[in-house]
């Protein structure tokens, strides 16, 4: 699971990223292997079945905050996008080839409209943040149909010669950027091959990240966008300024929640300080935001879910006694059997069956729910 993040310069990305990868990626660096340098570790928050069982977890892939679990996901800083990046512009052929390896993008735009189409500042403000997602959406899209332009004649050759389906062989054209056979056959039944729709069709999920929601000039923005688009409301300065806080033991704050708890030794300038971000940011959204666009992105848009496996329902707990030791991220839809395979492939090849919460029997095509807690059955 990998998460790109982008936007043009000053929009906030690195903010936005920092804020999210700040905490301690103890749990991250054991649970990915491969980590890049432009890769952080990031976590998206879940009810914690902790909580509705009554009992104490000991997680081990993930962490649990008061209830709230914490699941590790990759996140991608990906380098500035400029107008013409899918002609080489900018960082274009490095921001294209960040942009390959992400499951879905958060775009995080300025929404202040402080800065220009090209990220510098300019005084008067002024400039209209719908421009940018239009950019971003744009670059993609003729970049994506410059792939599939380049090899069209080749590949209707192909096709036509080895009688192979179209949709199989752009889907291998455009493999290396995540798009499915499905994807391409949903496509082509609503758009003509080749155009800019169609590429705009398998453009992968974009979450958008109203980020400087703490500036005026944002929030008017932002009830304007609202209008016409699906977005999250956000403040990456606000989020930073609260992980740096709760860090430091000033407060009690868990990620993406509404609120806070100064703690007794915080001097009266940061209570300001603090109160400040409340009054401004969490009181009118709900909170900073940026814990939202995350999981908004992770299970709202990628329909993932968070599901519980344990080696004893009675027991809760794994073979060593640990109480809901791990939580896996699968798609909406994922059924018993498969999810045992993701689990372990031992597992997965021994499967006989599961049972539930209630140790009742669930089969092979139990499609599994979120915040599911499943024991595996499966032959040693
Ligand atoms: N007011 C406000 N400024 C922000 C926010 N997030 C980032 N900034 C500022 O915007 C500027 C650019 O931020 P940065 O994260 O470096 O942007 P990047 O170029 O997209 O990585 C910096 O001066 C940040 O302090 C925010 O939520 N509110
Ligand atoms: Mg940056």
């Amino acid at each position: 699971m990998l998460v790109g993040v982008v936007g043009k310069s000053n929009s906030g990305k690195s903010t936005f990223f920092k804020a999210l990868t700040l905490q301690d990626v103890e749990v991250g660096n054991r649970v990915f292997v491969t980590i890049k340098p432009n890769q952080g570790v990031a976590f998206v928050t879940a009810e914690c079945p902790c909580k509705k069982l009554d009992v104490k977890c000991k997680p081990q892939n993930s962490k649990c905050v008061r209830g709230t679990r914490l699941i590790p996901v990759k996140l991608l800083d990906v380098a500035g996008l400029i107008p013409g990046a899918h002609q080489g512009k900018g960082l274009g052929n490095q921001f294209l080839d960040d942009l390959r390896q992400a499951d879905a993008l958060v775009h995080v735009l300025d929404a202040s409209g402080m800065t220009d189409e090209k990220g510098e500042f300019s005084e008067e403000g002024g400039h209209d943040p719908e421009k940018d997602i239009g950019m971003l959406e744009g670059e993609i899209d003729h970049w994506v149909f410059g792939i599939i332009e380049k090899n069209i004649e080749k590949l209707q050759r192909t096709a036509a010669a080895e009688k192979i389906p179209m949709e199989r062989l752009i889907a291998k054209q455009l493999s290396g950027l995540g798009v499915q056979e499905e994807d391409v056959g949903q496509a082509l039944k609503i758009h003509q091959l080749g155009t800019l729709e169609f590429a705009a069709a398998l453009r992968k999920p974009i979450l958008i990240a109203a980020n400087k929601a703490d500036l005026m000039e944002a929030q008017k923005n932002i009830k304007r966008l609202q209008e016409t688009h699906e977005l999250v409301p956000c403040s990456a300065e606000s989020e930073l300024a609260l992980r740096e806080a709760e860090r430091k033991g000033l407060i009690e704050y868990i990620p993406g929640d509404g609120d806070f708890a100064v703690k007794d030794g915080v001097s009266e300038e940061q209570k300001r300080a603090l109160e400040f971000i409340k009054k401004v940011v969490m009181v009118p959204f709900g909170s900073t935001g940026v814990q939202r666009a995350l999981n908004n992105a992770v299970f709202g848009l990628l329909g993932l879910i968070a599901v519980y496996p344990v080696a004893s329902i009675s027991k809760l707990a794994d073979s060593k006694g640990n109480v809901l030791p791990d939580a896996f991220l699968v798609r909406e839809g994922t059924t018993l059997k498969e999810f045992a395979s993701k689990v372990h492939k031992d597992i997965g090849e021994g499967f006989i069956g599961g049972l539930d919460l209630k140790k009742m029997k669930i089969g092979a095509d139990y499609q599994l729910r979120n915040g599911d807690v499943v024991e595996i059955l499966f032959k040693k």
